[in-house]
Formats: structure tokens, C-alpha cells, sequence
């Protein structure tokens, strides 16, 4: 067979794999639209995909995954290292060699009856400095049109790779997608990732989360730049003067939302507008210019459906109306095109849920939203960044942009305030590391578990989370201009339970301070836990039923609860284990002092 690149790196280990899973044909994917057009017939042919209604939503099409298969599963995501201590306690490790006899047996003759396609894809803009290259072997159609979607595919990756071994290795077969068998593991010493028995997009597009999070975060460390869970947000002032942000928030708690915020009338009026750089992973660097620059590596959105709409967030909402794929949302059969949980306020009367039954939406029952809703609870939509109506013109700057602020943020209904600032970056790294989100009697019936998830990452850092906390330690010292360090939290409630700030574009007034912060324009209370707003300080201009007392309400510390904080974060602590920095228990006890102190 004639192959599109004499690299041997390549080559021996695309005939190794295919030794192993035995498919009778081997396509390579060149990133055309032809080619990319006769993957969706035979999608369509098979009924793996279902194309939806090309006038309204043009170039769209839905895929229902099966029923137990519909979201990333950290149980069966491993981190392989040689040695068990390298991966640490918060992350799941089997041995390498046992690992790779293990999975050999499931590969051996998975992709027999089927194609191996063979997708040459890049993590950031191919030739860019930032840019990493990787391979993924599949026998999923759905995962090579995802691919297109979300990475840059073709043979001009291989032509940037050259005979360089320099790429990562990426296998994937959903074999008989036997959940009991369903793995996703990670050799970050070997550039490698192993997928098998999923068909759903964060165990399957290796591109996303095992790429640019979990080995990237490796080699971040080993080379001196970290790669993030984090948004890229830019806002231009009235002035026309630019800066950038990136925040890191668990999962879910809404990251494409504020990366993609329309900035509420009265700032909008003044003459401030917002861009979205990225909305999920941010690859930063030190600059020449020794501040720490950002890009995002990827290149489409791979959005949570439900919730989002016309006043969530109306630029994705108009992202995902062509050229998209949608996996498990409701499917309204007398328009043919689809529906989900919070889209609007009209359920469709003759629709088809997404394990691809008829559905009633008298039905629904929020207490059993998996069985009785339309769309999967997080069904999402693939869509490309290009558009994105807000996507800034630095998403195609391959040196990205220079970032003024890292925003932390989790869902807390009492503990943090709507807003403080670190007081150094060591602190700030602290404060990314106890970084929590809260279940709300609204999302899960029990109030107030906690799970720590620092800095957004526990479930994609590639090594010991220890490790990945000394780097963070390590980097301050190597950025010269180093961004400031913020935490947000959109999420406090009243004593009724509902959320006080309105959230969604109204979080700019808080950027805009977090901003003012930066540039040394505007004052501060200091706190126990950090820098607080004057509350007359957020800007509260054309907001309804919000007061300067309410700010002052959403901006204080409640030592008891922040005291309550630091015994689950010690417990976190020891659980990360041994290789928690000293630096991080010592401002753990700086912390604990300064609110005994207060009290
Ligand atoms: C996630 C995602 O789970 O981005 O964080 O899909
Ligand atoms: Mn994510």
C-alpha cells in the first residue's frame, strides 16, 4: 500500500497495531472534504449517523452512542508509569507491561471485518511553535469526523512531522464497546494512549483530554510549560486596548458559557466587547517578552447540549447550528432537528429520546433525568471553532496571547465569595490546589459534598498530583511577568437555596475587576483568605435587583466555614500524598492561622 509519509516511526508502529488488531483495510485520512463527505454516506448508510434537516441546520447530523456509554469514565482511566509513585494516589495506575498484555488480548482482532483509519492530526496550528503532533488509529467513523472537527487533520501534519519519532501514539477501537472491558489508559513515559470498548467522545477523541491534558501535562513539566483545563477569554476596553484571561472551572460549571459571554447593555454600551479564544485547554509558555502566553491547542467545541440557550449562552447556541455533530440530544421528528433540556421552553410533541425511543415530555421527571429526559443529561454538541461569532482573531496567532490573569473558580453555595485575588503566586497556586466544587440540593439531593478538584485537573493531570503542584510552584519562578491569581465563585445561594448572582454575560463586572486588579487601577480589602473587592467597586450599572449591599453580602468570609474548609483540604492533603510541596502545607498553615486570627 502507498502511504503518505516514509517516516519508519510511524510506519513500524502502524504495522505493529494492525498486527495486533487485524482490520482488513488501513485508510489514511487526509482532511479533505471529499473524503470527509464519504465517510458521512457510509455513516448514514449504516445508520451511525442521521442526517439532520440541511436547511435549517445545515451540514449537521446526530449520533446516539449506546445506552452505557455516554461519558468519561475515570474509573477505567489509567495513568501507566513505570513506577506507581510517579502516577500518584489521585490518579488510577496499573504497571505498563501488565497493562499492555492485558489490553493486547481485547485489540487482538478487534478491527477484524472493519477499516483502520489512520488520522494524522495537530494540537495547535500545524508548524507553530506550540504545536504537537499526534496519530490516532481508529475503526470509528464517528470518531474520525469528531477528529476533523475538533483537531487540525491532514497530510500537511505529516509533512511538518518529517522522519521526526516526536508524535504521539494514539490507538482506539470501540471492539464490542464491552464496558466491563472498556479501558483508557495512558503511558506518558512511551507518548502513548490505548482506548477500547467506548465510542463516547472524551474516552475516544484522543486528541482532548488524554493528549492535550494528561500527557501533555507530562510533558509540560518535563519541558519547562503546562497545559491547563482552562478557558481563553479576551476583552477589548471601550478604548480598544486588549487583555486576556484563562480560567480554570470543574466540568461542567460552566467554562464555554464565560468563554463565550455577550457582555451585559450597559457595558456593551460603553463600548467593551469579548472574545473567546478557547474554551476548554489552554497550552501556556513563557514568552520572550517573559510573560506567560496562551493558545488554545484545539480547534472546534466539544459542548454539554443541555442548558444552553438563548440567554446562556446565544454564540454557542449560533456555533452549533451547522457543521455539527450532535451526540444524544432529542431528536424532533416532525422538523428533524433537535432539541435538549433548557433549550427553550417548547419540548418537541413527536420526538425520539436519545436511546432512540419515542419520548413523552410529560414525562420527565427531574429526579430521573437520565430515563425520562429527551437529551442525555450530557449529550453535546461537536462543533467548529471557526463559527464560533465571537471567536477572536488571536485563536489564529500561533505565538497566542499574552494572558494578564488566571481565574480559578468552583461551585460553592457558602464557602467562597463571589470574588478574591491570591497574594502572590505561590499563594495562587494554593489556591488552585483546594480549588472544591459543592453538590447543590438543586443538581443532587445532598448539600454540601465537597470535591476538591484542583485546578480543575484531578481527573486529566498525566502524573502525581504532588508533582504537578511543584511544577506550578516551579513555573512562577520561571515567569518573569507572571499573571495574577484570582478565584471566582458564580454559585452562592440564599437561604432558600437560589443563586444570588445572575451569572452568565454579567460575570464580565467581575472580569472587569479582576482586570482593574492587574493593571494596578483599583483597591482592595485584605481578607484571611486574600484580596476582596470594595464592593462599590464591581461595576453593578443596568443590573436588575442587585444593590451594593448584596455585593458586600456575596464578598464575605465566613471564617467558621473557611475554618470547616481547611480540615477537608488537610485530609485532601494527605490523601495526594508525599509529594505535596512544603510550600503547599505552609500556606495551608498560614491560612489556618490568619482565620483563627481573625475570628
Ligand atoms: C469535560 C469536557 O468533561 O470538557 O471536562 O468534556
Ligand atoms: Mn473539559
Amino acid at each position: 500500500m502507498n502511504h503518505p509519509t516514509n517516516n519508519a516511526f510511524v510506519l513500524d508502529w502502524l504495522n505493529d497495531m494492525a498486527a495486533m488488531t487485524q482490520p482488513d483495510n488501513i485508510v489514511w485520512i487526509d482532511g479533505s472534504e471529499e473524503q470527509a463527505a464519504g465517510l458521512r454516506a457510509q455513516a448514514l448508510a449504516s445508520g451511525e449517523l442521521i442526517q439532520l434537516n440541511q436547511e435549517k441546520l445545515p451540514g449537521c447530523y446526530l449520533h446516539r452512542t449506546v445506552q452505557n456509554d455516554v461519558a468519561r469514565v475515570e474509573g477505567r482511566t489509567f495513568i501507566c508509569t513505570t513506577k506507581k509513585e510517579d502516577a500518584g494516589n489521585i490518579n488510577n495506575w496499573m504497571d505498563p507491561a501488565e497493562c499492555k498484555a492485558k489490553l493486547t488480548k481485547l485489540y487482538t482482532g478487534s478491527m477484524k471485518g472493519r477499516t483502520m483509519y489512520v488520522i494524522p492530526y495537530s494540537m495547535s496550528i500545524v508548524g507553530s511553535p506550540f504545536a504537537k503532533y499526534g496519530i490516532e488509529l481508529t475503526d470509528s467513523i464517528y470518531v474520525v469526523l469528531n477528529m476533523e472537527i475538533m483537531t487540525r487533520v491532514g497530510y500537511n501534519v505529516l509533512d511538518a512531522l518529517g522522519d521526526s519519532p516526536d508524535f504521539i501514539k494514539g490507538l482506539h477501537s470501540k471492539a464490542n464497546l464491552d464496558e466491563s472491558n472498556r479501558y483508557i489508559v495512558h503511558f506518558p513515559e512511551e507518548n502513548t494512549i490505548w482506548s477500547i470498548n467506548s465510542n463516547y467522545g472524551g474516552n475516544v477523541l484522543l486528541g482532548k483530554k488524554c493528549f492535550a491534558l494528561r500527557i501533555a501535562s507530562y510533558l509540560g513539566r518535563k519541558e519547562g510549560w503546562m497545559a491547563e483545563h482552562m478557558l481563553i477569554l479576551g476583552v477589548t476596553y471601550p478604548d480598544g486596548q486588549k487583555k486576556y484571561v484563562t480560567a480554570a472551572f470543574p466540568s461542567a460549571c460552566g467554562k464555554t458559557n464565560l468563554a463565550m459571554l455577550i457582555p451585559p447593555k450597559a457595558l456593551a454600551d460603553k463600548g467593551y466587547k469579548v472574545e473567546c479564544v478557547g474554551d476548554d485547554i489552554a497550552w501556556l509558555r513563557v514568552g520572550e517578552d517573559g510573560r506567560l502566553w496562551a493558545v488554545n491547542p484545539e480547534n472546534g467545541f466539544f459542548g454539554v447540549a443541555p442548558g444552553t440557550n438563548e440567554h446562556s449562552n446565544p454564540n454557542a447556541l449560533h456555533t452549533c447550528m451547522k457543521d455539527t455533530i450532535f451526540t444524544n440530544v432529542c431528536l424532533n421528528t416532525d422538523t428533524n432537528t433537535v432539541w435538549w433540556e433548557g433549550l427553550d421552553k417548547n419540548p418537541p410533541e413527536h420526538a425520539i429520546n436519545w436511546k432512540g425511543e419515542p419520548w413523552d415530555y410529560r414525562k420527565y421527571d427531574k429526579a430521573d433525568k437520565v430515563n425520562t429526559s429527551g437529551a442525555h443529561p450530557n449529550s453535546r454538541f461537536t462543533a467548529k471553532a471557526v463559527n464560533c461569532p465571537c471567536l477572536s482573531p488571536a485563536y489564529y496567532r500561533p505565538e497566542g496571547v499574552p494572558v494578564d490573569a488566571i481565574i480559578f473558580g468552583g461551585r460553592r453555595a457558602k464557602t467562597a465569595p463571589l470574588v478574591y485575588q491570591s497574594t502572590s503566586w505561590q499563594n495562587g497556586a494554593f489556591v488552585g490546589s483546594i480549588m472544591a466544587s459543592e453538590t447543590t440540593a438543586a443538581a443532587a439531593g445532598a448539600v454540601g459534598v465537597v470535591r476538591r478538584d484542583p485546578m480543575a485537573m484531578r481527573p486529566f493531570v498525566g502524573y502525581n498530583m504532588g508533582d504537578y503542584w511543584a511544577h506550578w510552584l516551579e513555573m512562577g519562578v520561571r515567569i518573569p511577568h507572571a499573571p495574577k491569581i484570582f478565584h471566582v465563585n458564580w454559585f452562592r445561594t440564599d437561604d432558600e437555596g437560589n443563586f444570588i448572582w445572575p451569572g452568565f454575560g454579567d460575570n464580565l463586572r467581575v472580569v472587569l475587576w479582576i482586570l482593574d486588579r492587574c493593571a494596578g487601577r483599583v483597591g482592595a480589602d485584605i481578607t484571611p483568605i486574600g484580596y476582596v473587592p470594595k464592593a462599590e467597586d464591581i461595576d453593578i450599572e443596568g443590573l436588575d435587583g442587585i444593590t451594593v449591599d448584596t455585593v458586600k453580602d456575596l464578598l464575605t468570609v465566613d471564617t467558621d466555614a473557611w475554618l470547616e474548609d481547611v480540615e477537608n483540604i488537610k485530609a485532601f492533603y494527605a490523601q495526594v500524598g508525599e509529594r505535596v510541596p512544603e510550600a503547599m502545607y505552609d500556606e495551608l498553615a498560614a491560612l489556618e492561622a490568619r482565620l483563627r486570627a481573625s475570628k
